[in-house]
């Protein structure tokens, strides 16, 4: 399984909240609060400093034995030392990721709905939201918790529930039938991001 089953708290290192000098602090941080993964989301961001970024996060994360996966960008993967890649359903296509950066890397998905979800054929896991609205994907509507159980259900690869979750809303989270979450802005804004992590890892565990 290339998902650690210990993988419950996807941590993203969004650069729309962390500047650029500070990626590799807080990547200590969150490795230290015990994420079991982490994705570097850098949207606005040119080419050269996400792959400068990522070949200093690389390192941290294989010596904590995280997974360290790139939003978008599969052409830097294996320059990196990144172990996988994440994508939308706007992005390149599952199968031609797969075939740029090998059999082994990780691939995940963003989905948006149930039927989305199912048809994710490829992807080693996949995201599943924004159930709640949420400033950092401003123009997507909530799908909330209806369809989460069921989602665990159907698709068979890990899922990371997404949008909206923080430490105060994450026991509901899994009472809908979510078992693993990604949480952004409720890190990355803590005052102490790795307390924070440890708190949600408690939650999750
Ligand atoms: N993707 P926060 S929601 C990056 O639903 C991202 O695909 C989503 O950030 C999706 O924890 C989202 O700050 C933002 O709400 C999550």
């Amino acid at each position: 399984m290339k998902i650690p089953s210990r993988c419950y708290l996807y941590g993203i290192l969004d650069l729309g909240y962390v500047d650029p000098a500070n990626a590799l602090r807080m990547t200590r941080l969150m490795l230290d609060g015990g994420v079991g993964m982490i994705q570097l989301r850098a949207k606005t961001q040119d080419i050269e400093t996400v792959r400068a970024i990522a070949l200093r996060i690389a390192p941290l994360c294989h010596e904590a034995g995280v997974p360290f996966i790139l939003n978008d960008h599969p052409q830097l993967v294996a320059e990196t030392g990144a172990n996988g890649v994440h994508v939308g359903q706007d992005d390149m296509p599952i199968a031609k990721v797969r075939a740029m950066i090998g059999p082994e890397a990780i691939i995940g998905l963003s989905t948006h709905s149930l039927a989305q979800a199912m048809d994710s054929e490829g992807a080693d896991y996949i995201g599943f939201g924004p159930l709640f609205a949420t400033p950092t994907k401003p123009d997507y509507k909530p799908v909330g918790l209806r369809d989460v159980a069921e989602v665990h259900r159907r698709v068979s690869v890990p899922i990371f529930c997404i949008g909206g979750i923080k430490l105060e809303n994450l026991s509901e989270v899994l009472a809908a039938g979510a078992k693993r979450a990604v949480v952004v802005s409720g890190i990355l804004q803590s005052s102490d991001p790795a307390a924070y992590c440890q708190k949600c890892m408690q939650i999750l565990a």
